[in-house]
């Protein structure tokens, strides 16, 4: 199997300490989310020189192989069950229909499949299952990711042990704010998670949602919680709100888009050798935004026409944009 060449095998120790313990305090990335716009990208573009080249962008692909239905509330989500958002559920989907999507992301030029389910959690007669689309997944030389809800230990030590490279479990947004947005499941939970992901050696994909009616301090205080994972986060996908009709957020205010510009820069300075990924919402960012992105430290994208349910940025759009931005995939895979 091809590996990435900038990160080392996932280190077995971890700790989501509190942030207040980091040196990334919530005063400290206030702070930087408080600069001049260039003072910022000027940080953040130098932080991400050192660590990567910046004209290398990772390609996930995502796919959505348990749809619907989910008993969580997450305000956000329009596969909650809580809310109608015109998603019908539908059961886990079968391996040769997955690796069917795998091959095809592959061969557009993704180097990671990130597969994910509407569930609160697996249960453990689905792992048998799971491990062998892990399997065929890999086979492909693909990286695998996947995103199943809460994992209990040894849940998530079986998914290692079939060869899980990451495990995509979201803080969503500050600890303070949190509450007005998940009532059926606690930040403690989520930090729980993390800590058996890392206890099982695999690697963490963490991050959250800018537009969520959040206020800068909590952005600063999510990036804050990030940044005090110990060890970081591998990849962090920042989230601009896909505001779907029929959840509770479906009319929550607009965000500037330099206000999301503002947090992929301060993520890049705190998190200096994590893969920040622009995730849901880079259709409506528009191409001029994103740009700014990619000057400000990101260097991920979710790519493929749908992200879960919801429609992405077209794969034709990102080839003309890498091309106009002079931009090429990596470290795997090839530039579609
Ligand atoms: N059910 C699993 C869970 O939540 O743990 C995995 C899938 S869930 C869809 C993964 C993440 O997608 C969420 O934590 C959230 O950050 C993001 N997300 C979901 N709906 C979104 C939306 N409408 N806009 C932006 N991000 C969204
Ligand atoms: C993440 O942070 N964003 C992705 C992925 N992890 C699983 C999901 C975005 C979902 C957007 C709305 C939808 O299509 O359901
Ligand atoms: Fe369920 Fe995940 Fe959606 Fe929350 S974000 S409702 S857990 S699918």
């Amino acid at each position: 199997m091809q590996t990435s060449t900038i990160h080392p095998p996932a280190p077995r120790r971890a700790q989501p300490t509190a942030a207040a313990t980091s040196a990334w305090t919530v005063q400290r990335i206030e702070h930087l989310l408080a600069l001049p716009l260039p003072e910022l990208l000027w940080q953040a573009q130098q932080v991400h020189r050192q660590h990567f080249d910046p004209t290398e962008v990772q390609l996930s692909s995502l796919l959505s192989i348990k749809t619907g239905g989910c008993p969580e509330d997450c305000g956000y989500c329009p596969q909650s069950a809580h809310y109608d958002a015109g998603v019908d559920a539908d059961k886990l989907m079968d391996a040769e229909q997955v690796l069917e999507h795998a091959r095809a992301a592959r061969d557009a030029g993704a180097s990671r499949f990130c597969m994910g389910a509407a569930w609160r959690e697996p249960k453990d007669r689905d792992l048998d299952k799971l491990a062998s689309i892990i399997d065929g997944v890999k086979q492909l030389g693909l990286q695998t990711c996947m995103t199943l809800g809460m994992l209990k230990p040894q849940q998530a030590q079986r998914l290692a042990d079939a060869g899980l490279d990451y495990y995509n479990h979201n803080l969503d947004t500050s600890p303070q704010f949190y509450g007005s947005i998940i009532s059926t499941r606690t930040y403690q939970d989520r930090l729980d998670t993390l800590q058996a992901v890392r206890d099982a050696g695999m690697r963490v994909c963490c991050g959250g949602i800018v537009g969520l009616g959040e206020s800068r301090r909590d952005r600063a205080a999510l990036l804050a919680q990030l940044a005090a994972l110990d060890p970081q986060p591998e990849s962090v996908p920042i989230n601009s709100l896909v505001r779907v009709a029929g959840t509770p957020l479906e009319h929550a205010p607009e965000v500037d888009p330099f206000e999301f510009v503002r947090s992929v820069a301060a993520a890049r300075i705190c998190m200096p050798r994590a893969w920040v990924r622009l995730s849901a919402g880079r259709k409506e960012l528009g191409d001029g935004v994103q740009a700014l992105c990619f000057l400000a430290g990101a260097n991920s994208i979710f790519y493929g026409d749908t992200l879960l349910v919801t429609g992405n940025a077209d794969v034709e759009a990102d080839r003309q944009l890498f091309e106009r931005l002079g931009l090429h995939a990596g470290p795997l895979g090839t530039h579609p």
